[in-house]
């Protein structure tokens, strides 16, 4: 059987201990604003693949917005159902806010993988960054996407988005420091609370992700201005609110992250929470409830093998 042919079972996460490890990426070339790199930026060169569904893929949506990068960088989603081929293309006829693949017509997202490494064994995700001038992968993390659209193209864009910087310098340290133990505690937290399968596993991750939601309630509550830094939107709000705008409609009953929500116990990240998904269209428009909340619970068959997708929290989220 060849790689190709070989289906991904995306179900079979669990080790031993129970405990859910997520792999490292593996492209990790960057775009760069210097004509002579590798990867230069250029408008039209490069494309986008992303999930709806996938919060680190949001993060990339929501930056390509924040930046006023749409004519610079083309873009699709893939269908929000992830199977045993994984993540496949759809026309938005058939899924609404989905698209077939722009570039090859594959009929999922695992080709591209195979086209620049045959061999490929990792897994095919989202984000996925394209170069249409070399056909090949650039970077397949998110992490890193988003701190090359917050600079690299600044000389392709608009005047207006030139100065937007979602990393100053003089918040980098703190900034860093925050990413980290909210990608442990929360952002990969609830998914190592989900898809524990031993109690021990489970309760040790979910009781961090409470422990870490309030922490981030605190600093809500003293900080100067709407967002985690005061009156500046960083990296650090844009982090967070992918993971933290599917709690309530997923993580509370999927991933079994119900020891609060966030709209009765935390109300301080909830005013944060409303004012970025109600103020700010590249938080707002990069939202799909519906993507978001077919994904977990129609994908996930070990965790809901019928499939059934609870109807509330109504509305999706608060009005302001
Ligand atoms: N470290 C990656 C993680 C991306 C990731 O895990 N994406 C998930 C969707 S939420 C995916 O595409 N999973 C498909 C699979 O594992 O088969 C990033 O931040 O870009």
């Amino acid at each position: 059987m060849s790689n190709k042919d070989k289906v991904d079972d995306i179900t079979k996460w669990a080790s031993e201990d129970g405990e859910f490890r997520r792999k490292p990426s593996v492209f990790r070339n960057w775009i760069s604003h210097d004509p002579d790199a590798e990867f230069p930026a250029e408008k039209g060169r490069y494309h986008l693949y992303i999930s709806w569904a996938c919060p680190w893929a949001h993060r990339t949506a929501i930056v390509r917005k924040l930046k006023g990068l749409e004519d610079i960088i083309s873009f699709s989603a893939v269908d929000w159902y992830l199977g045993d081929l994984g993540w496949k293309f759809s026309s938005p006829e058939e899924t609404p806010g989905a698209n077939l693949d722009p570039l090859f017509n594959y009929s999922h997202l695992r080709e591209l993988y195979f086209r620049v490494n045959p061999d490929y064994e990792g897994r095919f995700t989202v984000p996925v960054l394209w170069d249409k001038k070399t056909n090949s992968l650039v970077n397949n993390e998110s992490s890193e996407i988003i701190r090359m659209l917050y600079t690299e193209f600044d000389d392709l864009i608009d005047e207006k988005y030139k100065s937007v910087t979602f990393l100053p310098d003089d918040l980098k340290a703190e900034i860093d420091e925050m990413n980290e133990w909210v990608y442990d505690t929360i952002n990969n937290g609830v998914y190592k609370s989900g898809f524990a399968t031993k109690q021990e596993a489970y309760e040790s991750h979910v009781i961090k992700v409470f422990e870490s939601l309030d922490k981030l309630e605190a600093i809500l509550g003293k900080s100067a201005g709407p967002y985690l830094f005061g009156d500046r939107l960083t990296e650090a709000d844009i982090r967070l609110y992918p993971t933290i705008v599917r709690f309530d409609p997923v993580y509370v009953q999927h991933f079994k992250c119900n020891i609060g929500t966030i709209r009765y116990n935390y109300p301080n990240i909830n005013k944060w929470l409303k004012h970025l998904y109600w103020d700010i269209p590249a938080f707002k428009d990069t939202t799909n409830f519906e993507h978001i909340k077919k994904h977990y619970t129609k994908s996930h068959k070990q965790i809901n093998p019928y499939s059934i997708t609870p109807l509330g929290p109504i509305p999706d989220i608060e009005p302001k």
